[in-house]
């Protein structure tokens, strides 16, 4: 395990003690502060006025009762979150997700990724994340649109285009965001287009913001293998999900002439040698929401569909893990590296463990990590908001352009970031410093607050 500098060791205890029983929450913790030691020696500016402790502890967290009242006619409860990380560099910004699995801790470990996430895109926008511990597997529209609405209806008073963003993540997409844009409206009489981003077209949205995580993930990749004289072309690419990061990854791989060999969702996972059939995974999961298991169903002979068991079993050039935290472990990213895997680009949040990325580096595979690989979504969130602050709107061409360009000056801070520091291709170290420095200098700037 990598030793923690001095320094920061009791930042860390004080983080744990803090917050027990938050798993996740210190595993993120704990592999940023593993990157800082070499900040703090170079500038120690930044250990002082507990700048470090500062950002470790939530600005603000809200936890709220969401009563709805199911279709039978029940009435259900569910509870809701939103955790304003750090507001250094913008209003806070961050996704809102719904899964049966989240719990404070989890939105914690979201929220304080997004802040040096965010602060790697280069715009004004801080740290935050939401959700909700809602299920929507099985749910109808009406119980959606209900739910959505008793969400916002306490959410409201936390969030607005100068204070706090709100967006999609696991299991809000545009049809939530439109639930939740409508009921804002309706309580605040305010048509405030840039209170939430992931909009559809027609009321605010920006064109390739539903691409913009997975074409961004894939753009980060392929400037990751050109500084190994390396493309796409041919790759064998298995893209773990079957939701909106994973579908758009896919596209942006295909397009770049790789070839996607398996898919998944959270039941099991997809192969098919001939390369996954994309409009089939969007028929499937954006019109019918129905399960990755009726793919193989569908195209019947050459596919085949593995319950339970890992996708990362399947043999590939290119891994990218772009379906929920820790789902690569240190056994699948021995089984990766021992079947010859090239580059792992996380489209997900922390989907490796600690171990999977000790093993990845050790064995030297271009590794991404998440919170650089998957700015691609927050920063088109932001240029959403630039849209919706001029009353403008781009064509996708422009978006996507801007989009490539944010991705490409990403990974090449990092990249530069880990040289500077003395770890060159540790593009984990060059993230976490380069997304700190930013933090830190505006923290500094501002005095202690
Ligand atoms: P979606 O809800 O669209 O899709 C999630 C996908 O991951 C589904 O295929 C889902 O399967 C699968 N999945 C979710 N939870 C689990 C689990 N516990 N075990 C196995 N599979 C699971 O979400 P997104 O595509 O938006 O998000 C995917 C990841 O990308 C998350 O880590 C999110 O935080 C991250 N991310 C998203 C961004 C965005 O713009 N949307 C931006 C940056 C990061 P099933 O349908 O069976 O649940
Ligand atoms: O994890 C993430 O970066 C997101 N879910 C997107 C956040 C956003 O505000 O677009």
């Amino acid at each position: 395990m990598v030793v923690i500098d001095e320094k920061l060791e009791p930042i860390l205890n004080e983080v744990l003690r803090r917050n027990a029983g938050e798993q996740e929450f210190h595993q993120a913790v704990r592999e940023v502060l593993e990157s800082l030691g070499r900040v703090v020696a170079k500038h120690p500016n930044y250990a002082n006025n507990a700048l470090i402790e500062r950002l470790c502890e939530p600005e603000r967290q809200i936890i709220f009762r969401v009563p709805w009242v199911d279709d039978k006619g029940q009435v259900q409860i569910n509870r809701g979150f939103r955790v304003q990380f750090n507001s250094a560099l913008g209003p806070y910004k961050g996704g809102i997700r719904f899964h049966p699995s989240v719990n404070i801790g989890i939105i914690k470990f979201l929220g304080f990724e997004q802040i040096f996430k965010n602060a790697l895109t280069g715009m004004p926008i801080g740290g935050g994340k939401g959700g909700s511990d809602f299920n929507p597997r099985g749910r109808s529209d009406g119980e959606i649109m209900r739910f959505c609405q008793s969400f916002m209806t306490e959410l409201h008073r936390h969030i607005g285009e100068y204070t706090d963003v709100p967006a999609g993540d696991i299991g809000v997409g545009g049809r939530e965001i439109g639930y939740m844009f409508g009921q804002y409206k309706r309580l605040t009489n305010r048509y405030e287009a840039g209170v939430l981003t992931g909009k559809a077209l027609f009321y605010g949205g920006s064109r390739a913001r539903t691409e913009a995580t997975g074409y961004g993930a894939t753009y980060f990749v392929e400037r990751m293998l050109a500084t190994k004289k390396t493309t796409f072309e041919g790759k064998r690419t298995v893209v773990s999900g079957s939701g909106n990061v994973a579908v758009y990854t896919m596209e942006k791989v295909i397009e770049f002439g790789g070839k996607v060999v398996a898919c998944s969702d959270s039941n099991g996972y997809v192969v098919d040698e001939k390369g996954i059939d994309l409009d089939l995974v969007k028929e499937l999961k954006e019109v019918r929401r129905a399960r990755i298991s009726d793919y193989a169903r569908l195209k019947g002979a050459g596919t085949h569909y593995v319950e339970s068991g890992s996708i990362w079993d399947v043999p590939c050039d290119i891994a990218m893990p772009s379906a929920t935290q820790n789902e690569l472990t240190g056994a699948d990213a021995k089984t990766l590296v021992k079947n010859g895997v090239k580059a792992v680009g996380e489209g997900a949040n922390m989907p490796s463990t600690p171990e999977a990325v000790r093993i990845f580096q050790e064995a030297r595979v271009l590794f991404a990590p998440g919170k650089a690989a998957n700015a691609g979504g927050v920063a088109t969130s932001a240029l959403e908001m630039q849209q919706n602050a001029s009353r403008d709107s781009w064509s996708f061409e422009q978006t996507e352009a801007k989009l490539a360009t944010i991705m490409r000056n990403i990974h090449d801070l990092c990249a530069q970031t880990a040289d500077e520091y003395g770890a060159p291709g540790d593009y984990v170290l060059g993230a976490n410093i380069a997304g700190f420095v930013r933090v830190a200098e505006a923290m500094d700037a501002l005095g202690v607050i």
